[in-house]
């Protein structure tokens, strides 16, 4: 029997990627936008996959309208991968991040618990919880130090969820993943404005790339492989909570000088350090230790850091040099 899937977020990176492995398992796929006066599909039409993702106007902030939405679509399962996503901005914007990373999770909830209990639902929480980190590498049993506005809020959708699991019975998981990066990864998040820097230095259009904390490490992984966790969760008998990551760290720095690397460029030529760009707090370490999932989901990542790096980079050059051409 075709399975239907509701996606919260479907305009972002990780929409697009799960949207398009369910169609690729035979799910009915609604994707839920929120109205602007441009909707940006480029990610689904990047795909391929617009024609086939069924698009529904959504918004994290109106439980009226999540409640008719699950109404009218009927979904087995709840992807609620929508955010104020940018940890950055987050300091400038805590109450609306409050409002739709930590409450927009509680709202699909509800409207979950309003219509329809067996509803699965997949929470996007986020290594960001652990913040100033309490144990290296970080696991489902490490506790949590939030360090900004967006990761308190992801807390408090990330406990919620297991509220919900735990108080009504609701096959609720919340994945804890860790930094996933694609050539469709936003712009301003670090790897790709990096990328995007290194193809437009390639081409003559930018001359120098500001970055903020250098020494700052992340646990890259591949977006597209990420997507697979998100759904292998939902399918288990049991709905649990499960760290998503490749075990692997690298600092900000080496992500610059393997990228330009990847270009024939030193990165010591264009990177400039700019204090303006570094945040009030800051997560200095992360690394994941992803061994639950490889046990139960049988999850495992298979894209290294430095083939991460190629991938995007040679995206990156492929379009600038497309948008070049006369
Ligand atoms: P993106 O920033 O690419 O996408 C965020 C999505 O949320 C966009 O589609 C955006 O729509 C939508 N959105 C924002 N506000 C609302 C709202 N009020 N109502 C409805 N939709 C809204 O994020 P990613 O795809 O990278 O990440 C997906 C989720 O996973 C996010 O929740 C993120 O916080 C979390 N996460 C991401 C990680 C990563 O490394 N990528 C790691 C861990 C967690 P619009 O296009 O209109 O802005
Ligand atoms: P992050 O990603 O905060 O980990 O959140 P981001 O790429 O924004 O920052 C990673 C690290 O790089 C440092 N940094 C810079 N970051 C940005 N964006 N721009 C810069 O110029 C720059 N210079 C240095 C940052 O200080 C930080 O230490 C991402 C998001 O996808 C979240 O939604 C998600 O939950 C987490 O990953 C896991």
């Amino acid at each position: 029997m075709t399975k239907t899937a509701l996606i919260t977020g479907i305009t972002g990176q990780d929409g697009a990627y799960l949207a398009r492995l369910l169609l690729s398992k035979g799910y009915k796929v609604y994707g839920a936008f929120r109205r602007s006066s441009v909707l940006n599909l480029e990610r689904l039409d990047y795909l391929g996959i617009r024609d086939y993702v069924e698009l529904v106007p959504l918004d994290l902030l109106d439980t009226g309208n999540i409640i008719r939405v699950l109404q009218k679509t009927q979904p087995d399962e709840v992807y609620n991968l929508a955010a104020q996503s940018f940890v950055a901005v987050s300091f400038e914007q805590p109450v609306v991040t409050g409002e739709i990373t930590g409450l927009g999770a509680v709202r699909v909830l509800e409207a979950i618990r309003t219509v329809n209990p067996k509803i699965k639902f997949y929470q996007a929480s986020s290594s960001e919880m652990f913040g100033k980190v309490q144990a290296v590498p970080q696991s489902e049993k490490t506790p949590f130090y939030p360090r900004s506005p967006y990761a308190a809020a992801k807390l408090y959708a990330h406990w919620m969820t297991v509220n919900y699991r735990e108080s009504y019975g609701i096959f609720a998981c919340s994945g804890i993943l860790f930094n996933h990066e694609s050539e469709l990864r936003g712009l301003e998040f670090v790897t790709r404005k990096i990328t995007d820097a290194v193809a437009r230095v390639k081409h003559g259009l930018q001359k120098e790339l500001r970055l903020g904390n250098l020494e700052a490490k992340r646990d890259w992984g591949y977006a597209p492989e990420y997507v697979e966790a998100m759904w292998l969760m939902l399918q288990q008998p049991e709905p649990d909570d499960y760290v998503i990551a490749t075990g692997e760290t690298h600092s900000v720095r080496e992500f610059a000088e393997e990228a330009f690397a990847c270009a024939g460029l030193d990165w010591r030529d264009y990177v400039v350090e700019d204090p303006a760009l570094k945040r009030p707090a800051d997560v200095e370490l992360l690394v994941g230790d992803a061994s639950k999932a490889r046990q139960k989901l049988g999850w495992r990542p298979r894209t290294t850091f430095k083939e991460l790096v190629r991938i995007m980079v040679e995206a990156d050059l492929k379009r600038v040099a497309a948008q070049c051409r006369p």
